[in-house]
């Protein structure tokens, strides 16, 4: 992490600019009755979990690029975080993937991350790969394998990760299965569907009251004829079979071209059943972009349909919704990467805050397509970076963190500390 003074002398050169520009904004926004510092708070309020794998380079299955100074233990990703969240005030917490982020000392974890003030929102399961000594492979699947032994596994593991979660005081379990087949008449469909269930609530009973389960589908991958849980619909019909305790996981990346995600969004909220995301940017299918980078209308739309729901009465605010991202890839330096897609996540919240709420719900019973496009707009093309900036400054982060990030030589320093070819368990 950097010191409070580096930190402050960095921002020193951007500071008079951003005065500036924030005050501009404020003055425009007052005309329309916005008051600037209600979006700036609600903005220092949000936060975003950072995946543990996304802290290495990413990689396709045809090669891996390091760009070095990569966590080479749970500890230092932890730290990684600690950098993210001090430079943008809103990446407090850590998913974690077991195994690859056994916690060796449970005690010491805690205390560093209580240091840092940092927490582990969610648990991460791993039934997509062997581990070296498996008794039993999940080539064909995992909880909706065709064999009880291999359901037996890959459950315990689930519970092993809920225990471990109970340790650290992680609010959430995350489910994402692989399991699906590749060739027509591999697999009977309804009978994985059931197994898988089945297996499901062997997890979900060995939870604690507190602890939500998520389940998250994908369409295609690593199974390309069909996958066990590939929709929405699926993944709801699974929650219902289990109990109040499990929600859907959104991954933004999980949908097959040109899916309303916004419009499953809304309906989730409106059946109290969106449990979380994993923000991440798709041009094509699971391609773990930026996020915000290919499609940012796209993000805000979803971020209006929280925004909505959260303000509407008649929408039951109970559940909680774990904001993740789910990112990595081989051509960014991973921590530039992390900070510009919670950027792009502020922003896209800021835009929904601002949206003219009554004269869109005007717009919408008089049927004014056109007025009620124009509100989006309008408030989708306000340049809402200064409230962003804001929200940094605030918490005593970096006004501009990628800048600042690069003006500090992080990279260059961890590189120095932890080599150039250090490994790391990325996606
Ligand atoms: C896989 O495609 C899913 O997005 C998972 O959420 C995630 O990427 C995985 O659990 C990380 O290993
Ligand atoms: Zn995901
Ligand atoms: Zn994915
Ligand atoms: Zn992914």
């Amino acid at each position: 992490m950097l010191s409070d003074d580096q930190l402050q002398d960095l921002n020193r050169p951007l500071l008079d600019e951003h005065q500036f520009r924030y005050q501009y904004l404020r003055d425009l926004l007052a005309r329309r009755h916005v008051d600037a510092q209600d979006v700036v708070q609600q903005l220092n309020a949000f936060q975003v979990a950072i995946p543990s794998w996304a802290l290495g380079t990413g990689g396709t299955r045809f090669g891996r690029f390091s760009g070095g100074g990569e966590p080479r233990s749970l500890e230092e990703k932890i730290d990684d975080v600690a950098l993210l969240n001090q430079l943008n005030g809103s990446s407090n917490s850590i998913s974690l993937h077991i195994p690859w982020d056994i916690p060796q000392d449970v005690p010491a974890l805690q205390q560093q991350l209580k240091a840092r003030g940092l927490t582990i929102d969610s648990m991460n399961s791993n039934t997509f790969q062997d581990q070296p000594g498996q008794s039993v492979s999940y080539k064909f699947g995992s909880l909706s394998h065709t064999d009880a032994a291999v359901r037996q596994l890959a459950v315990e593991h689930n519970i092993e990760c809920v225990r471990y979660g109970q340790q650290l005081g992680a609010g959430v379990h995350t489910v994402w299965l692989a399991d699906g087949s590749n060739f027509p008449g591999q697999q009977h469909l309804r009978r994985a569907y059931q197994r898988t269930a089945e297996s499901l609530a062997s997890i979900y009973e060995a939870m604690p009251s507190d602890m939500t389960m998520l389940i998250e589908y994908k369409p295609y991958e690593p199974n390309f004829y069909s996958m066990v849980i590939p929709d929405w619909g699926t993944s709801y019909s699974l929650c219902q079979y289990l109990g109040k305790q499990a929600q859907v996981l959104v991954d933004l990346g999980h949908h097959l071209p040109n899916t309303n995600i916004e419009q499953i969004v809304g309906r989730l909220r409106h059946f109290g059943r969106l449990g979380g995301f994993h923000f991440n940017g798709s041009m094509y299918g699971d391609d773990d972009l930026t996020t915000g980078s290919t499609k940012p209308f796209q993000l805000f739309l979803i971020f209006n349909e929280l925004v909505d729901a959260a303000q509407d009465d008649t929408v039951n605010q109970e559940a909680a919704v774990a904001y993740m991202i789910d990112a990595s890839h081989n051509t960014k330096d991973p921590l530039e990467d992390l900070l510009q897609s919670v950027e792009s996540i502020l922003g896209a919240y800021a835009k929904a805050l601002l949206v003219d709420r009554a004269a869109l719900h005007e717009a919408q019973e008089n049927n004014d397509v056109v007025r009620a496009e124009e509100i989006l707009r309008d408030a989708f093309l306000t340049d809402v970076r200064p409230l962003v900036a804001e929200s940094y400054r605030q918490s005593g982060g970096a006004l501009q963190p990628v800048a600042v990030y690069r003006a500090a030589r992080v990279r260059e320093s961890l590189i120095q500390q932890r080599g150039k070819l250090s490994l790391s368990t990325g996606l």
